[in-house]
Order: structure tokens, then sequence, then C-alpha cells
């Protein structure tokens, strides 16, 4: 039995992350962190890695299942560009596997403001991890076995957030769907392609000027009538509710919040302003038991119209501008007006307009009443859309005991898992986004983050039929399975694609055939403590092959994946580590088999054939259209 240790350095604020928690040390007389050195400058931590150790976790973050070879920092941001030059993405997710053959050792760095783990950037072969404050509370333990020492820490975190089962569902989104025409619309391509769809996203055009919890009554008169409508086809409505309350005198969530006190204040006592896309809000201080209670019960409104399933959006929560930098920025540009500006005022100029958003000195200009102390929000920043999110599941559990409803969440630490999912954010329709789907599948695992997902086909820029087949090919497997794009960009529901809808409507009905073994699987990584998704890495540990091998993954414990993830390939190589049956599924009823060795293999895949391998001592069966795996 490996067993957590929690060693405390300074006086950490507590973020909730852990419910089951082993007794606290201070660092002094536990005697720091085993392999651990703190710097001198103290708020660096130092431990060298051998060669052969691999570095897995950090949750959502860009690059591969092997941290190895960057810096990562965990500073909630609302990153549009999720390339591999970036540190931050929506998440702060900071538990840290590091294991070879000889061991393994996990660390999970408790503390709600920004930290920095440098893995081998700096220094090939060094660990470092930077904190912004010397306040944190680190849970330690090491094992022979790295799944183990993941169990433990799922274990201490607390289950997973379980979704109803129609959440496996397969689901449409796009940013830009502007009325209830639009949404019938899109039901009626998905029907007349015979295409199965069980979900339909509404983004911020469903509601009065970006207000969370109104609806625009011209786009959408009846969402009630709407709402049930969709149901009789098994369609469910899932709205999106942004972090920022728009300041408008006569809107009562924002009357309401003022009043009681429920708002983000400067340091004045005033509430904090900034803009975000209805132009002026404040943000509810959902830090605050009392504000957080009051902004979950806002849900009801929605509730009651029949709805029963929510993304939370723009919870890092973002900032457009706040009114005191924009007024510093156009004064400066007053004074470059009518001048010639060299390269670095050129320069200046660009960074002016281009860097306004979501600052970090504009973090520290607002203060949350967090466990009855005033706190500045730099300080606890990672901890916003956790309680954003925490809020509305606490609702539900208050308003709709007896409903089951589904949630996820853009931004997330780690704790959040237990009130809702996540989606991975703003994407691109790009062959390496396909593959970074596949890479952050495991890492939120072990953060307790199981239902999650990518926008499939890509969020930004124009998607390609073929992209989005095997983006399709891969997100069957996921337990959110959403198509979601960005407004302006290439429709790309998947009946748009007229040549392939065919080919997409088996593949939908090949996950529908799916969701049995994908949802008993998950419910049994919950209970377990397991993952859903694992890395080879893990799964085999003396076998050293496996060790790079960061396109394939386990998926429950009866099949592995390996998706098509490069542009006109039709097929690519996988290894095996142990003899394994391919089944080339084109649709339920059409398949083949092939028996399969240790070792490599080309196997070729169309455009429209999907992979699973069986592992030895299970059995995957077709009947009619169903599909039992055990
Ligand atoms: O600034 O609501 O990640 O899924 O479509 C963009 C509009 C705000 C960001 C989300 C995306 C959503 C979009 N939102």
């Amino acid at each position: 039995m490996v067993q957590y240790r929690k060693i405390i350095l300074g006086d950490p604020l507590e973020t909730e992350a852990v419910v089951e928690q082993p007794e606290a040390e201070q660092w002094e007389e536990a005697g720091g962190l085993p392999g651990f050195l703190l710097g001198r400058e103290k708020k660096i931590l130092r431990y060298k890695m051998r060669d052969s150790q691999l570095v897995y976790g950090l949750g959502e973050t860009v690059r591969g299942i092997n941290k190895r070879g960057w810096k990562y920092v965990s500073d909630c941001s609302d990153e549009t560009n999720h390339t591999e030059d970036r540190n931050s993405l929506y998440a702060a997710q900071n538990f840290l596997l590091i294991f070879d053959e000889q061991g393994a050792q996990a660390l999970f760095v408790d503390t709600p403001g920004r930290v920095i783990f440098d893995i081998g950037f700096t220094h090939a072969a060094s660990l470092e991890i930077t904190l912004d404050d010397l306040d944190a509370a680190f849970y330690y333990a090491e094992g022979s076995d790295p799944l183990e020492l993941i169990r433990e820490f799922r274990r201490i975190i607390g289950p997973s957030y379980l979704p109803p089962k129609w959440a496996f569902g397969y689901g449409q989104s796009r940013w830009g769907y502007k009325n209830e025409q639009d949404i019938r619309r899109v039901v009626e391509g998905y029907e007349k392609a015979g295409i199965p769809l069980d979900m339909v996203y509404l983004d911020i055009d469903y509601m009065d000027h970006f207000k969370d919890f109104t609806v625009d009554s011209e786009a959408f008169p009846d969402l009630p009538g709407l709402v049930r409508e969709m149901k009789e086809k098994g369609i469910h409505l899932i709205p999106i509710i942004d972090a920022g309350v728009k300041i408008e005198d006569g809107y009562p969530v924002y009357e309401e919040g003022v009043k009681e006190g429920y708002f983000c204040k400067k340091e004045d006592g005033e509430d904090f302003r900034a803009a975000v896309w209805p132009g002026l809000v404040h943000f509810p201080d959902v830090l605050n038991d009392k504000a957080r209670e009051w902004f979950g019960d806002q849900y009801r409104t929605l509730l009651d119209m029949g709805i029963d399933g929510f993304w939370n959006d723009m919870n890092e929560p973002t900032l457009f501008y706040t009114e005191e930098h924009l007024e510093e920025v156009f004064r400066r540009l007053e004074e470059l007006r009518g001048q010639e500006m060299d390269i670095w005022k050129f320069f200046e100029f660009g960074d002016l307009t281009g860097s306004i958003s979501s600052r970090a000195e504009d973090y520290q200009t607002f203060y949350h009443d967090f466990r009855g102390r005033k706190v500045r929000h730099d300080k606890v920043h990672n901890l916003y859309g956790y309680y954003m999110t925490r809020a509305a599941a606490e609702a539900f559990r208050r308003l709709a005991p007896d409903r089951e409803i589904l949630l996820f969440s853009r931004s997330s630490y780690v704790g959040m898992h237990r009130y809702g999912g996540v989606w991975t954010g703003d994407n691109k329709s790009w062959w390496s986004h396909l593959l970074l789907n596949l890479q952050q599948l495991p890492a939120l695992n072990m953060c307790g983050f199981l239902y999650s997902g990518a926008d499939t086909g890509g969020f930004g820029s124009d998607c390609t039929e073929d992209l989005m087949m095997r983006w399709v090919e891969l997100s069957m497997f996921t337990p959110l399975f959403r198509n979601h794009a960005a407004l302006g960009t290439r429709v790309q529901e998947l009946y748009r694609f007229e040549e392939l809808a065919p080919d997409f409507a088996n593949l939908i009905r090949l996950r529908h055939a799916l969701i049995p073994y994908l949802y008993e699987q998950f419910v049994r990584a919950r209970e377990e403590n397991d993952l859903l998704f694992t890395p080879l890495a893990l799964a085999y540990p003396s076998d050293r092959r496996v060790r790079t091998v960061e396109d394939q993954l386990l998926l429950g414990d009866a099949l592995m994946i390996a998706p098509v993830y490069i542009q006109n390939a039709v097929g690519r190589y996988v290894y095996l580590p142990e003899p394994m049956t391919l089944c080339r599924f084109r649709s339920v009823t059409d398949y083949d088999r092939l028996e399969l060795s240790a070792g490599d293999h080309y196997i070729d895949l169309a455009l429209n054939e999907v992979a699973i391998f069986v592992r030895p001592g299970h059995t995957l069966e077709v009947t009619g259209d169903t599909i039992s795996i055990r």
C-alpha cells in the first residue's frame, strides 16, 4: 500500500483539492521532500532526473505524454494557440509522476497561485518547480508501481464526476447558431443524413446581450418549448454560461449581486469592473461560500426551462480589458499619434492594443473573500474555474437532487473533477491537435478528469472532411464527444461533408454501440480510481519499447486504440507489446478481424476505417447492432 504524505511549506490556503487528508507535516520537521532540494532563493525546488525517468502528468497542457524537455506554467489562461511554444493553457493540474524501472514518485503541488514546472527546459536533467509564493502543500508518495501511485492520488482527491449516461452520446456545437431556426436546421441536417445526434450546444448567441441566465426572446421565443421538442427527438440542449455578469440596471443578477456584495472587489471595496462579452461586467466571488451559493442558484432559471446540461466558459477568468488600463493605452496612443515610429515604437504600438487582455497586473487589482480572508485574485487565480463549476454542481444537488445534469468547464484545478468534466478549449483544425487530443487524455485522467474531450474537428481554422473523419475516429472513444467550431470558420457539421455522410453515420452508430463498454469502463475507472486512458509505458513497465509510444493508448482494460493522425495516410505503424486482435470497423456490422503477434505492424486503415485492438484474455463480439467487450 502506498501512502501520500502531506508536507507543508509556509501557510497555504486550503484549496479543497484533496478530501482524504493525510496528517500534515511541516517542511522542516519532515526534512523536506525526498529527492527535492529547496533552492537558496527558497521558491525553487530542484530534483535531479535520471536519463531513464519519464515524467507524466500536469493534466491539460501542450506537448506529449512525457513532459520532459519543456517548461509548463500553471496559470489558468485563455490561450487560443495551443502550439508547442506555449507554457499555459486553461487548467492548473499540478500532479507529476516521475518513474522508471527503479521506482516511481508522485507529487501534487497544492497551491492556488502560479507554479512553474521546468522539466528539463533550463537544464536537461533537472526538474525545477518554482512557486510564486512559498505557501504550498505538497502531497508526495513513492512506490514501485506508478499506477498504484495514481490510484492512491485519485482516492485522496475523491471520486470523479459522473455525468448522465446520455452525455456519452454525440453532440453538435458551433459558435454562431443564432436562433431556434438555426438549431432546427442543424437537427434536420443530421436527420436527413441519417446521422444520430444526442446533444446540441447553445453558445453565447442564445443569451440576451450575453447576460448570464437570460435568453434572447426574439431569437428563442419559447426555449422551454424548444427544449421539449428536442427532447422528444432524444436531443438535449446544452447552454453555455460565462463567468462575468453584465453591469446593467434592471438586470436582476447584476442588481442582486451588487446589493448582497457577492462580486469581487477592488482594494477600496468597490466592485471590480472589467470587460468581457457583454461589455463591462462584475465577477461573482465564487470563492466565497455565500456568493457561490447565490451564483449557483442562478442556474435555476435554465433548469426550470428543462435544461439539463451546461458548459462553463471564460472562467480563468478572462478579462478583455479593464477601464483603467484601457485609459492608459489610449493616452499613450495619443502620444504616439502623428509621430514617426521607428521599430521600437512600432512594436510598442502593436503591444499597446495587442496585449490588453487578462493581464497579470489586472489580476492583482481585485480581491476575494475566501475562508474569511481578503485574498488578492492572483494568489488564488487557478481556483476560479474550479469554484465556478462547483457553484453550479452544488446548486444542482440543492435545486434538482433527482435530476442528472451534464456539467463541464473550460478552466479547472484538481478538485473540480468531483463536480464536472472539462473540454480542452480552443484548439484548431490541425492534424497536430488531433494527436494533442490523444496525448492530453491520460494526464487529465490522472488528475481525476475522466469526463473530458476536445472540440472534434477543431475549434479555430477550417476543417477538411478527412480531418473531421479521422478526428471522429478518435473522439468516438472519448467520454465527451462534441463537434464544435468558432464563428467564421468553415461549417463542419458532419452532414455538411455530403459524400462522407454515410460513413459518418456509420461511425456515430459505432460510437453508440461502444457506449455500454465506455460507460462501464468509465464507472469502473471512477470507482477503482483507475485511468480510462492508459499510456502503454504505465501498462507494460518491463517493455522498454513502449516508453516512447505517444500515439497509442489503452482504453479501459480490454482495448487499445491507435488512431490515424496524419493527412492522406491510409494506414499507420503500431507497436504491440503483446499479441492482440485487430478489429477494423467500417460500421457496427462491417468489420474484419486480424490476429496480430506482439511487435511492429503496419496496419492499413482507409479513411472510413477505425482500428480497435483487443487485448489477450478479452473478447469483442458483435451481435446485430450491439458490441459486447469483455
Ligand atoms: O472568446 O462563446 O472556448 O468554445 O465557442 C471566445 C464563444 C469565447 C470560448 C470558448 C469557445 C466558445 C467561445 N468562447
